[in-house]
């Protein structure tokens, strides 16, 4: 990418809140990706501590949803978390290098029918960082659409302020904005299909939600990498203040 390209990138995200690079991975390098998710998912995650991956229905294996800190279990991943293209991209992005402190690497699929909907959330409201200086990477591993679940952006809406989030009842993502659904948000919010390999970057403040998976046989299965600028610190109590109420959530789902 050329220093202009860089400009327009970072001008788009200053904007919108986002932007939105169809085919970031393709070829051999996509391929490395999906075989090595396919891995951890048969090798790594079934042996992680209860808790570290969440199911629609605990039950059943097939309806896995979600596990996080995939670079902490395995170095395929932490290769890919540090020191690569999408920590190039977010130091573009935020204009800063980057802290340490950021420390997340997710897997998330909704399962055929019952992959319920993402809330409409704020990601700041949960890393209790100031100032709010952090961008997530959502990439997909196929196609995603409305049927099985798309991201959906508030365009704008990272300008707009922290808006008040309370316990959501879902699995993963424990708090939702409790007053969404204005006339503001309803005429910004724009919805995103993907293929493998599209990239989406949000802002911390961005607003974003996702539909549930109303398909009969398809997945929906992303991966989602967070950043931290050099400036942003951590408040350390009001996080853990925020895990225990998470927690609290997992137990009276029963995954916990
Ligand atoms: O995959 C999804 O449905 C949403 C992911 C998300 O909200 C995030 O990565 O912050």
């Amino acid at each position: 990418m050329n220093e202009k390209e860089k400009h327009e990138l970072k001008a788009d995200f200053e904007r919108d809140g986002y932007v939105f690079i169809p085919g970031f991975l393709k070829g051999d390098t996509l391929r490395e990706l999906l075989s090595n998710i396919d891995r951890y998912l048969e090798t790594i995650a079934p042996k992680l501590p209860h808790g570290s991956v969440l199911y629609e229905d605990i039950n059943r294996p097939e309806t896995l949803k979600q596990t996080g800190k995939l670079h902490r279990h395995d170095k395929y991943f932490e290769r890919l978390y540090y020191g690569n293209r999408f920590e190039k991209l977010a130091e573009i992005l935020l204009g800063s290098s980057l802290s340490r402190e950021a420390d997340n690497f997710q897997y998330f699929n909704k399962p055929p029918k019952e992959g319920l909907p993402t809330p409409p959330h704020q990601d700041g409201y949960y890393f209790k960082i100031k100032p709010c200086e952090a961008v997530t990477m959502w990439l997909a591993l196929e196609e995603v659409d409305e049927e099985n679940g798309c991201v959906r952006y508030v365009k704008g809406s990272h300008q707009r302020g922290m808006r008040p989030h309370g316990l959501s009842g879902t699995l993963g993502f424990s708090q939702g904005i409790t007053n969404y659904g204005t006339n503001e948000d309803k005429a910004n919010e724009t919805t995103f299909h993907a293929q493998a390999g599209d990239l989406l970057i949000h802002h911390a403040m961005m607003i974003h939600l996702a539909g549930a998976n109303t398909s009969t046989t398809r997945t929906r299965k992303a991966i989602g990498m967070i950043y931290y600028s050099q400036n942003a610190k951590v408040d350390h109590e009001a996080k853990a203040v925020h895990e225990a109420k998470a927690v609290h959530q997992l137990k009276l789902g029963g995954q916990s």
